[in-house]
């Protein structure tokens, strides 16, 4: 299966993890696969959004896949609250999956903490509609950073249940006994997680309360290079291979983040930088990040201050989602035994 599905909430500034983990690796897949990048504005308001805030983000969200190299009209960029069948699979969805399931995500439990009987109920179904977003499409693969593994797993589990439940129907109607594909996660290179750039055991997180823990998209070349020097490191030199890395995340974190940021390995960065101190090491990450990054936050600005133009972008997508996701609900329908 060649098409793949892949979405960012509006929900803050995006930054160099959602970069490095997700957009940064969506773009040589248009080469070879039917791409849909999603602004998943219906996930975000899981945890309430300000309203002006949520469409300032998503247009930030769009703007920073069409800074990074995706091709709007080749592929499909758009906001998930503009194809309605979103939610309407994610309602069949919320049948198919069982609560103990929901129960079990770690997100869960990491963003209701202790007070999981005050949360949204949506922050407990979100997986659900994340399985919708992808299987709405058929997608066979999902580039997700590495956070993003057990929500794919449960993806994996809600198509082979409803596959199951509906067999016979879905017989009947004469498909696919896989109706919906198992999809499968494309987690890869050195980049991962990123981590917090205060805390090495923390992932980089648009919710983390400290900017310092962050590289935003949209910080400038001054901020950029602040961020760097001030991150939290260990005394001691690089190591000279990779094994010299473990226990030491700190380190570990910024030889991924060089290794990402030139598309090369940890142990090509060690190549370079063994026996190295920090005072070498992070002026020249931090150039090496600004280098990469200003030309991206640029073209953001630039297209974000042309509101009109990402929206109308984001409409076209959306006419183009809407007529393959209407495909699909038209036999979800017919599976499940809804009269139409
Ligand atoms: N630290 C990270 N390292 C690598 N990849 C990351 N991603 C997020 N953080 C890192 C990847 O970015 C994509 C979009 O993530 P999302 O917008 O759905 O939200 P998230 O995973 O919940 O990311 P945040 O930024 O940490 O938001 P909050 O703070 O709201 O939870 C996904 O592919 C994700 O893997």
């Amino acid at each position: 299966n060649n098409r793949v599905f892949s979405g960012i909430q509006p929900s803050g500034d995006l930054h160099l993890g959602n970069y490095l983990g997700a957009i940064r690796r969506f773009v040589p897949l248009q080469d070879s696969h039917e791409c849909l990048y999603c602004v998943v504005d219906m996930h975000a308001i899981t945890v309430w959004q300000d309203p002006d805030e949520l469409r300032r983000a998503t247009r930030e969200v769009a703007a920073a896949f069409i800074a990074a190299g995706i091709d709007p009209k080749a592929h499909i960029v758009f906001n998930q609250s503009q194809v309605v069948q979103h939610a309407e699979l994610a309602w069949v969805f919320n049948c198919v999956a069982r609560i103990g399931w929901m129960n079990r995500m770690t997100q869960f439990k990491d963003k209701a903490g202790k007070n999981s009987e005050n949360v949204s109920l949506g922050l407990l179904a979100y997986p659900s509609l994340m399985a919708a977003d992808i299987l709405l499409y058929k997608a066979g693969s999902v580039p997700v950073g590495d956070d993003q593994k057990q929500h794919l797993e449960l993806t994996r589990d809600i198509a082979q249940k409803f596959n199951n439940d509906y067999a016979a129907s879905i017989a009947a109607n004469g498909f696919d006994p896989e109706f919906f594909p198992i999809t499968e996660p494309l987690i890869a290179g050195p980049a991962t997680r990123i981590m917090s750039l205060r805390d090495g055991t923390k992932k980089m997180s648009k919710s983390d309360p400290s900017d310092a823990s962050r590289i935003s998209l949209l910080d400038d070349a001054d901020k950029i290079s602040k961020k760097i020097k001030k991150a939290t490191t260990d005394p001691e030199p690089l190591p000279s291979d990779v094994e010299g890395l473990k226990g030491r995340a700190e380190a570990d974190n910024l030889v991924g983040i060089y290794a990402a940021l030139t598309d090369a390995s940890k142990q090509d960065v060690l190549n370079q930088f063994a026996g190295a101190g920090w005072g070498t090491f992070k002026p020249a990450l931090a150039d090496l990040a600004v280098e990469v990054l200003a030309p991206i936050a640029d073209e953001m600005r630039r297209l974000i201050d042309d509101p009109q133009t990402i929206d109308a972008v984001l409409r076209d997508g959306a006419e183009r989602a809407s007529i393959l996701a209407e495909k699909t609900m038209l036999e979800v329908r017919d599976i499940v035994g809804f009269i139409r």
